[in-house]
Order: C-alpha cells, then structure tokens, then sequence
C-alpha cells in the first residue's frame, strides 16, 4: 500500500485537477476557433497518468503521444506556457511552433508529444540506452495507447529493450479504442501487457487505471523492478476517455451508455472520497485545490490570448541540432 504523504497526495490531487481542468478550457477554446491543429484530450483518464507519474524521480525521462497534455501536466509543465504553445503562441513551451501534439520540456525530463503513432517507442529505447551507456540511475517510461501496441515500432522496441536489458517500462494507457476502432476487435488476446511476455520481460496489469493508488502502487513495483537493473517492464493499465478521440470526432462508435458508465467511475471523484473516507483532508480543502486550480487555468488562458505569434523569420529555425 502506498506510503505517500498528505502534501504529496494532495499535490497528485491538484495535478488530477489541473488535467481535467486544463482539457475542458482547452476543449472551449477549440470551439471558438482559437486552437490551430488537432488536439485530443486526457479527461478521464488523469489517474493512469499521475499514478504514474507519481512514483518517478523528476529527472527520469518519459516520451509520450498525441494524448500527451496528461503526462506534460502530470510531470509538472508550466500551464502558463502549455496553454500559449497550445495557441501556437510565441510564449509557448517550444514557441509555439510545435502545438497540442507535440510538446516537450526537455528540462525536466519530458523529450516528448508525438504525432506519430508508436512515435515515442524507438525514442525511449534510445534514451534508455543512453542512461545505460552514461551509467546514470535515471529510468525511462514511453507512454502509450493500446492502438498504438500494433505498430512495427512497439515490436521492436520491446525486443531491442529486452536483449539490452535496458531501464524503460513501456506503459499502454488502455482506453479501449484506437479512435473509432474498439481494441477487442483489434488484438486476438485478452490483454495488452501479455504481449510482454513474447520478448521474455515483465508484463503488469493494473486492472483499475481510473484509481490513483492502485495506479501508484503496481507502477511503483515497476519502476524498482527497472530501477534495480532487472530489465524493462510492459505495464496496461484500463481506463477510458470522456471526450472524442480527438476535436473532431462524432463518437457514432460508441454508445452514450457505455460513456455515462465510464463517467461513474471518475477518477477524481474516486480520490477525493479516498482522501475524505480515510481522514487525510476534509471536502472544503479538496474543493479548495479546485478552486485555485480554476484560477491557475484562467490565468494560463489570458497569458496565452495575450500572447505574440511567433515572428515569421523564426519558421525556419530550431529544425536542425547546433
Ligand atoms: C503511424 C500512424 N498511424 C496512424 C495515425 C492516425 N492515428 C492517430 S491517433 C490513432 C489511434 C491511436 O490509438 P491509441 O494508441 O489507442 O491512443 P488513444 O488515441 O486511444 O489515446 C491513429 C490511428 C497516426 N497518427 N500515426
Ligand atoms: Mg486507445
């Protein structure tokens, strides 16, 4: 069972909250024509990420894909400058120059969105080799879906990880579809993480990925399995998104029933009744995290509207490595 303290529960509380909150602002101002590109949102499923997350070091390294505002938020972005790079603001984390998919804090350890599906497995395995070369004690986790488990590129880089025995766990946030394709008609097994086993490393399942301490828990196993110098680590965890797949999708794919369930077993909700239940904080400080983080989110808006555009002359720089 997790040994987490308050600050730290509640810190994972505010990051549950800013995901949510973040993604519904940033929902809003897809519809009023204010975001260029695509974006695909992270409601719903903020316990598989800050579980997670919450159990690394930060400077451990993560990779992560289209559905990546949860992990950049998770592993503690500025939201300030999130929201500007999300307008294709000059103020945003890779100046505006890279939006929703593709954000990067190479400062504390996040190499990466990406737009590429499976995109972020050969990144991992590159980045876990080097920790090894280096001898540093930093781990690497390649966030996913589980669509993105039938590329090439999964394959490989869990059969290259695995006869380098290097330090990376490969986690499949499994949100049951890879767009409109429901993943049970996708694979021919029952579940993600065994596909582990055909590269003869440690495969884990956490059945409850809407639950931030068993997210904790079973991924804390993971990481001092990788830690320890045993090898990399096939990690699903079960969850499922709220919104569309992404801006633009209609959802003609899955019932109204079938979402309304999943929105029963909110993950926030589920911590603050763990929070309030086992006596760790009271309703008015839970509200109180919300509150501020409403305030958080508005001011990274207003920071982002007023922001500049990226100056034309600079289209052409940071393409290429000095
Ligand atoms: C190589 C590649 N193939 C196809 C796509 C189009 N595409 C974007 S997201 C997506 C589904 C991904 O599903 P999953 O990995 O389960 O992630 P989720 O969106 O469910 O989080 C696809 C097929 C792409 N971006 N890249
Ligand atoms: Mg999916």
């Amino acid at each position: 069972m997790a040994k987490l303290s308050k600050e730290q529960l509640l810190d994972m509380l505010t990051k549950m909250e800013e995901i949510r909150q973040f993604d519904q602002k940033v929902a809003q101002l897809v519809k009023k024509g204010k975001v260029p590109g695509m974006t695909h949102f992270s409601v719903g499923e903020e316990a598989a990420s800050v579980g997670a997350m919450a159990t690394l070091n930060s400077d451990d390294l993560i990779t992560s894909n289209h559905r990546g505002h949860g992990q950049a938020i998770a592993k503690g972005i500025d939201l300030d400058k999130m929201m500007a790079e999300i307008l294709g603001k000059a103020t945003g984390v890779c100046k505006g120059k890279g939006g929703s998919m593709h954000i990067a804090t190479l400062e504390n350890g996040n190499l990466g969105a990406n737009g590429i599906v499976g995109g972020g497995h050969g990144l991992s395995v590159g980045a876990a080799l080097t920790q090894q070369y280096l001898g540093t004690d930093k781990i690497v986790v390649c966030f996913f879906g589980d669509g993105a488990t039938n590329e090439g590129s999964f394959h490989e880089a869990l059969n290259m990880a695995s006869i380098w025995n290097l330090p990376v766990i490969f986690y499949s946030i499994n949100n049951g579809y890879g767009i409109s394709s429901s993943i049970s008609k996708m694979i021919n097994i029952d579940h993600i993480y065994k596909r582990s086993s055909a590269y003869g490393i440690k495969g884990m399942f956490i059945e409850d990925g809407n639950d931030v301490i068993k997210v904790y828990d079973e991924f804390k196993k993971a990481v001092d399995h990788v830690r320890s110098g045993k090898g990399p680590v096939l990690i699903e965890s079960i969850t499922y998104r709220w919104y569309g797949h992404s801006s633009s999708d209609p959802g003609k794919y899955r019932t109204k029933e079938e979402v309304d369930a999943w929105k029963q077993k909110d993950p926030i909700l589920k911590f603050r009744d763990y929070l309030m239940s086992n006596g760790i904080a009271t309703e008015e400080e839970l509200d109180n995290i919300k509150a501020s983080v409403k305030e958080n989110v508005e001011k990274a808006t207003k920071f982002a509207e007023n922001s500049p555009e990226p100056e034309f002359s600079e289209a052409f720089e940071d393409i290429y490595a000095d």
